[in-house]
């Protein structure tokens, strides 16, 4: 295997694969090296949507040739395009139906059907009664909860109509989405849609394939996603700045170790509630442990992290890792970004996986489901299970690797920390834009992706928009992989950024890089993008802002779904590793190109970090040249040593 060092920039994950190599364990990392990428597949040639393939349309091998069709006659552009949508359906539909979870538990805790969960946050419950038209005068928190989960539940079914949360996009944007007919309807009937025209001999426009992906993309940012955002906020508390550690280090050797891994607050935030149960502690403590230490993996953590503080051991390439520690005493887990690999790995060192979820099963796992109508027994099944796991542990290695960090920068919070509790606003985040101390704005978000080094791009790329005036706003593990850098913390400030952006962190007592949640929680973005573009002064549009959204690791159809769903907002997006239509020069043309016409920005590729920041920039600066505030600036480079100053504290 590749040496260590080249497949990770993180010190706990590296100290994890050397003793994987040691141990003769299989990684995602080893198996990385030994699966070589289907060419095809990876460029999004290959039709398998019927049993007369699978059809390979490869490019011409030379000039002249005739390009291959599949047997129905399907043009690589349109296969490209189908698949490039599937993969927005598939990941839509895992965001989607982690809101709709939300909206039933909500509609449950109303009732009074569902102990534990409640109401904790009022002004926000008001807030999205207002926006869904829910009378709140003198009513009930709970039924006004009641309408509020009901009207959200009722958005996936919907059949006909205007997505009501895509109201809340600015008035230009809404009206492109009605010129090109991709307002979304219901959230549920886009998905459907969009496998019904992906379907053999359907839909055989590659436009008017896109067209329906943008659609389906938009149900999942404006609806979904955004209601499993704010429904948890209602019933979790919306977050607010909270320090926390990061990186396998926050394993306790003489406590029991539980770990939380995949989406869905409603679990977790019940196993919290246990684990902090003075009954659990007492029966941890009868089993020889110090206490019951909780911590989180992707972006189940993201979600304890930004409401409570609960440390995260890692992310989505450190579910094994964790295990190899031999110090997690039981891992719970509910739906996606699980590998299935963890349950054999399970085997070799005493952790316990358990599955929660009917979604979600796998073999070598103990399944505890979950239901919200009884969460607060089950999660004390899963605690205690995890507790009477410990004595079985055997040799425990925990890596000596943790950082501080400040997340838990929603959109609200970072409104009242710009403006001040009496006059909060995003005026000072705009008037620093527009007076040049702040650059641009830069939503990192997505995956980890074992073909590139993992954090390491993201942490490059990062370190280099700071250094650049840049803010950064991050989500899911690419938050995560900065989390561990010292970026995150509003003291770093004064030694990455420059002058400009400086003067704000520090006036506003913020960190350059904003830890802003889950991967559902990039609808907040959407949400602060609109609110710059509210508060005046950078244009019309979230196509005229001086920001742009990038995914350098991305892997999941997730990332997909949502770099397209800000591309359809309107702001530009650069994505790394692979582009998933490069087999068809025709379609990768048009998602780069050729929509810039329908949507004011594109899509865009590039795997070099180097060329990635440069893109980014450029991008930032030409919206900026637009409005009229572009200053000259030099880019500032990053060497090796400038990197190394930064690492992990
Ligand atoms: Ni997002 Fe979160 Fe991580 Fe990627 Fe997976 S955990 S929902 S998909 S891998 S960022």
């Amino acid at each position: 295997m590749a040496d260590s060092g080249e497949r990770s920039a993180c010190e706990a994950t590296i100290e994890m694969l050397q003793k994987a190599c040691e141990e003769d364990q299989s990684t995602a990392f080893s198996r990385t090296e030994k699966m070589k990428p289907c060419t095809i597949g990876a460029s999004g040639i290959c039709c398998k949507n019927c049993a007369m393939g699978p059809c390979r349309l490869t490019p011409p091998k030379k000039e002249g040739d005739e390009p291959k069709r599949g047997i129905c006659g399907a043009t690589a552009e349109v296969v490209a395009a189908r698949n490039f949508v599937r993969m927005i359906a598939g990941g839509s539909s895992a965001h989607s139906d982690h809101g709709r979870a939300v909206a039933e538990t909500m509609i449950l805790a109303a009732r009074g059907e569902a102990e534990g969960y409640r109401v904790k946050d009022r002004i926000k419950l008001l807030e999205v009664a207002a926006d869904l038209s829910i009378e709140v005068a003198d009513r009930p928190v709970e039924e006004i909860a009641l309408d509020v989960g009901e009207k959200c539940l009722a958005m996936f079914g919907q059949q006909e109509g205007e997505l009501a949360f895509g109201w809340r996009a600015p008035e230009a944007r809404k009206e492109i989405w009605r010129k090109l007919g991709i307002f979304p309807r219901g959230i549920d009937r886009e998905v459907v849609e969009t496998m019904h025209r992906t379907s053999i001999g359907v839909d055989q426009e590659m436009e008017n394939i896109i067209l329906q992906g943008s659609r389906c993309a938009l149900a999942d940012g404006w609806g979904g996603s955004m209601i499993a955002t704010e429904l948890q906020d209602i019933l979790f508390g919306t977050p607010t700045a909270i320090k926390s550690k990061i990186n396998l280090g926050v394993l306790e050797e003489d406590q029991v170790n539980l770990i939380v891994h995949g989406h869905e607050p409603l679990l977790s935030e019940m196993i919290l509630l246990a684990a902090r149960s003075e009954k659990m502690i007492k029966k941890a403590e009868e089993k020889g442990a110090r206490g019951i230490n909780l911590a989180g993996i992707c972006c189940t953590a993201n979600e304890i992290l930004s409401r409570h503080g609960i440390p995260i051991a890692g992310n989505v390439l450190q579910q094994e890792m964790a295990i190899l520690t031999g110090a997690v005493d039981a891992m719970v887990v509910d739906v996606q970004c699980i590998y299935q690999a963890i349950g054999e790995l399970s085997q070799c060192y005493h952790t316990k996986i358990i599955t929660t979820s009917p979604k979600g099963r796998m073999p070598l796992a103990e399944h505890i489901e979950f239901h919200e109508s009884d969460a607060i027994a089950i999660a004390e099944r899963i605690v205690e299970t995890a507790i009477d796991n410990f004595p079985n542990r055997g040799k425990v290695d925990i890596p000596d690797v943790s950082s501080d960090f400040t997340g838990g920068y929603d959109h609200e919070y970072i409104n009242y920390m710009l403006g001040g509790r009496f006059r909060a606003s995003y005026r000072p985040l705009n008037d620093g834009i527009i007076d040049g101390r702040i650059r641009g704005v830069v939503g990192v978000v997505g995956c980890n992706n074992p073909r590139v080094p993992h954090d390491a791009i993201h942490v490059q790329v990062v370190s280099e928009l700071v250094a650049n005036g840049c803010l950064v706003v991050m989500t899911g593990c690419a938050a995560q992989a900065v989390a561990k850098t010292g970026l995150m913390k509003p003291e770093t400030a004064k030694d990455v950024c420059p002058q400009g952006l400086y003067e704000i962190c520090e006036a506003v007592g913020i960190p350059p890089v904003l830890h802003m949640g889950s991967c559902v929680d990039n609808s907040r973005i959407l949400i602060a993008l609109t609110e710059m573009v509210k508060e005046g002064g950078l244009g019309d549009d979230i196509s005229d802002l001086p920001a742009v959204g990038c995914a350098p690791e991305w892997m999941s159809e997730k990332a997909i779904s949502i770099g397209h769903y800000f591309v359809a907002s309107g702001a530009a997006v650069v994505f790394g590793v692979e582009w998933p239509t490069s087999g068809s020069q025709e379609c990768t043309d048009y998602l780069l190109e050729g929509i810039f016409e329908q949507y004011g920005n594109s899509w865009h590729y590039e795997p070099d970090p180097d060329k990635m920041v440069a893109k980014l920039l450029s991008l930032i600066d030409s919206k900026r040249d637009a409005l009229g505030i572009l200053g000259k600036r030099e880019r500032v480079l990053f060497d090796m040593a400038a990197r190394r100053e930064l690492s992990i504290d």
